[in-house]
């Protein structure tokens, strides 16, 4: 046990009283004991390497490559992506791509390629591999943009599963994005990375690492090009990155690394090259849209673990109501459950839940259920009961169910990779809708499992069905999120089929943005737990999932008024704007830190509900396109590599500029524009970018720009939605995109194009159809014309 468990042990022991302590300690030793019997200890290993090339066999898309000891399939997809895979490794079966792999492209072929390599070109790539098994990506242009060094695989000598490495060098000017949720980022410095999805068992700072998501998913952003790569392997393993070094013109450019050490499982590649935009567009088409959230779940939601009563939650509601603030949503924490039990309520505290929700529903507010996936393991427990019948609980090597230890105390947890498990659990969402819900909270689904030493998850030698093929928590401990949202959107697409199911989910893993979103986690409350937000929310969406936000706050303790409404600011702007505190944390309604927090915290309230057409629209572009709400400043510019440096300040969509305040008492802050035109949206003072220029960040609000030309979507005071135009530079032309909801459901809404441009002195605002230019549908108001 290293100086970490012990502090965590020591806490979970007192916090939780004596006989959970006991259970964990309990915990900890059966799966010491269960993995010590059941998984092969690591003895003696054969490395092996690819060795050289013998023959090729094309094949549609490419073709296959055999070496003197492995074979390597290369495939070019219509959409242009490259998946090569060893060792007769292919696409499928994958947890990651949506449904089947793409067909492959009919134009691509192999041909030789120097010193004994061999090559498949295609119309947006070329895929060299070398005499010895070294992979690269070129462009057409025949600029590199990634060498992936042969592989080597150490094989236990008795047979088994075979780890590997693989080193992989790209520019030297590269920088290096993803791999799922990281609090350090956006851009991740130098370091080991590991992918494991984690509960890190307390609050979070930028230094911890990994945490809740961790995806084998990077991407890399060079002056060459921008490419995605993603190692489709849900096994454990780490990711060592180094940037490189230019040599300032003597030639001698060290080459940026990244070496991957995988515990298992195949090892097979995608690969997409293009602009960031289009690499989201193909990573989408790859794993999956995007789940559109209903327009509610765009609005400001407020939680709490440990509202505890009915009356509590009242109190609230009529806070914000009494006091004139938007609220969209509010969410029940565990302390709502009967005895912490899931699909349960506390009747006594709660007793008119039902009636709760359809008042509060009434006065446009949704509830929304937190979920845990451990069942507690107790005959009387309907959950326990009926999936003791249906057998839907994970179990160890020897047949017997895995019991951890989660808040209901001894738990056992259900087997999502399964598909019958995950139609069962999906089914018990109906008491949740019963109750009143519309939207749902996964937690808890890394999985943790609490333990009084050693990982707070299952054990590893435990067995998960993998969708028939059976395997062990290894395999299946990354995907055990995305599973259970699987299990939770089918379901609820089953049980309430007019609606658009809202779930999000603290875990997950490739692909999980085809059933929801997710949110931070448990962050830290400090400023650097305010920077690690920022970092999440676009790490993530570079992933490909674009619906996530913080618990506005801080999970824990209690922010200064100033670091409440810091977070606050930024927390309107991301997808999922949520305040959200611990059982023991100190209040984070609006009004609880003064008048002058209040006051600002309005405003940001106010712009929020106003922008939640533009929101909305954002929402179906991220469907549509995979392009993340939330984007770095270098989204468009890849190749500023100022831009490309800057995390602190975010696009939000085309239109906008979001520069939030993260230091402590700074009421100016410099921000870095992308070429063009800008409009500060307050004073609609004009500037011009590229360059930095320094805004005034008065504790009233966060700076934040509008792009000249763009056409912005927003509530008007009367409620109807109103197109916010911003002047174009004089000569110049602008637009934007407008998709206008019913707010839930699933009729397809029109995407409207605007068209801005001057004729003359006079600004015109075109709708841009079929059968040509038109009017606007919706009331135009321009901005920024004062200052043309
Ligand atoms: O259910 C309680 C909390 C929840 O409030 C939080 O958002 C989750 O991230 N949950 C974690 C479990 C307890 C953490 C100490």
């Amino acid at each position: 046990m290293n100086g970490r468990d012990l502090v965590r042990s020591i806490k979970t022991v007192s916090s939780a009283g004596a006989a959970q302590g006991l259970r964990t300690v309990r915990a900890a030793w059966r799966t010491r004991r269960a993995d010590a019997t059941a998984l092969p200890s690591r003895g003696a290993e054969r490395a092996r390497v690819p060795g050289s090339v013998q023959e090729v066999e094309t094949a549609p898309g490419g073709g296959i490559i055999r070496f003197s000891r492995s074979e390597l399939r290369v495939m070019v997809a219509v959409n242009g992506a490259v998946f090569w895979g060893w060792d007769g490794a292919s696409p499928e079966p994958s947890y990651a791509l949506a449904g089947r792999c793409p067909e492959p492209d009919p134009r691509a072929f192999l041909e030789p390629d120097k010193e004994g390599g061999w090559r498949v070109v295609a119309e947006r790539v070329t895929v060299a591999v070398s005499r010895h098994g070294a992979v690269e990506v070129r462009t057409p242009g025949g600029v590199t943009l990634r060498r992936d060094l042969p592989p080597r695989w150490w094989e236990p000598v008795g047979g088994g599963t075979a780890r590997w490495m693989q080193r992989s060098e790209v520019a030297a000017d590269a920088r290096f994005f993803g791999l799922g949720g990281r609090g350090s980022g956006p851009r991740l410095r130098d370091g080991t990375y590991r992918m494991w999805n984690t509960d890190p068992g307390h609050a979070f700072g930028p230094g911890d690492d990994p945490l809740y998501i961790t995806m084998p998913v990077q991407l890399v952003v060079a002056d060459a090009a921008t490419h995605l790569v993603f190692r489709d392997t849900s096994w454990a393993g780490t990711v060592t990155l180094r940037e490189g070094e230019e040599g300032a013109g003597s030639g001698h450019d060290r080459a940026g690394t990244s070496e991957l050490r995988m515990e298992g499982g195949p090892l097979r590649c995608w690969v997409v090259v293009g602009t960031p935009a289009r690499v989201l567009l193909v990573w989408a088409s790859l794993t999956g849209a995007p789940a559109l959230p209903p327009a509610w779940a765009l609005g400001h939601h407020h939680a709490r673990w440990g509202f505890g009563s009915e009356q509590e939650v009242r109190r609230i509601v009529s806070g914000y109501q009494e006091r004139g603030l938007p609220l969209d949503a509010v969410h029940l924490d565990i302390d709502h459950y009967d005895e912490h039990q899931v699909f349960t309520v506390d009747h006594e505290r709660f007793p008119k839940l039902p009636l709760l929700a359809k008042e509060l529903r009434q006065d446009g507010i949704r509830l929304v259920s937190i979920i845990d996936p451990a069942v507690k393991a107790a005959e009387g427990n309907t959950v326990y009961d009926s999936g003791m019948t249906e057998d839907v609980f994970v179990r160890d090597a020897a047949g017997r169910l895995v019991r951890g230890v989660v808040w209901p105390g001894e738990a056992v947890f259900p087997d999502f990779t399964h598909a019958p498990v995950r139609e069962w659990w999906g089914r018990l969402y109906e008491e949740r809708l019963a109750q009143g819900f519309s939207g749902f909270w996964h937690d808890m689904n890394e999985p943790t499992s609490f333990a009084a030493f050693g990982e707070s998850t299952l054990p590893r030698s435990a067995r998960h069905a993998l969708e028939g093929r059976g395997g062990d928590h290894r395999e299946a401990h990354n995907v055990y999120a995305l599973c259970m949202a699987r299990a939770g959107y089918e379901g609820l697409r089953e049980l309430a089929p007019e609606e658009r199911p809202f779930v999000f989910s603290r875990s997950g893993w490739v692909g999980m943005q085809r059933y929801g979103g997710t949110w931070s986690g448990d962050v830290a409350t400090g400023w650097p737990g305010l920077r690690a937000s920022l970092s999440l929310v676009l790490g993530l969406g570079l992933c490909g999932v674009p619906y996530s936000g913080p618990d506005v706050g801080g999970f824990d303790g209690s922010p200064s008024p100033e670091l409440y409404l810091r977070w606050f600011q930024l927390g309107a702007y991301l997808p999922l704007f949520r305040t959200h505190a611990s059982l023991r944390a100190g209040r984070r309604e609006p009004w609880e830190f003064g008048a002058e927090v209040l006051e600002h915290a309005r405003v940001a309230l106010v712009e929020r509900r106003r922008l939640l057409p533009y929101f909305v629209t954002l929402a179906h572009l991220a469907r549509r396109t995979g392009a993340p709400y939330v984007r770095p400043l270098w989204w468009s510019a890849p190749e500023d590599r100022t831009l490309r440096d800057c995390e602190d300040a975010f696009l939000l969509g085309d239109c906008l500029l979001v520069a939030p305040v993260l230091d402590q008492g700074a009421d100016r802050r410099a921000v870095q524009l992308p070429r063009g035109r800008w409009y500060d949206t307050v004073t609609e003072q004009v500037y011009e970018g590229p360059g930095q220029v320094v805004l005034d960040a008065p504790l009233s609000r966060i700076p934040v720009l509008a792009r000249a030309g763009a056409v912005v979507p927003v509530r008007g005071d009367d409620g109807a939605l109103e197109l916010e135009v911003w002047a174009p530079a004089p000569g110049r032309t602008g637009g934007g995109l407008v998709v206008r909801d019913a707010g839930d459901g699933w009729d397809e809404p029109e995407l409207e194009r605007y068209v801005t441009r001057w004729t003359g002195q006079r600004l015109v605002v075109e709708r841009e159809g079929e059968g040509g230019t038109g009017e606007p549908r919706h009331p135009v108001r321009v901005r920024g014309l004062g200052k043309v």
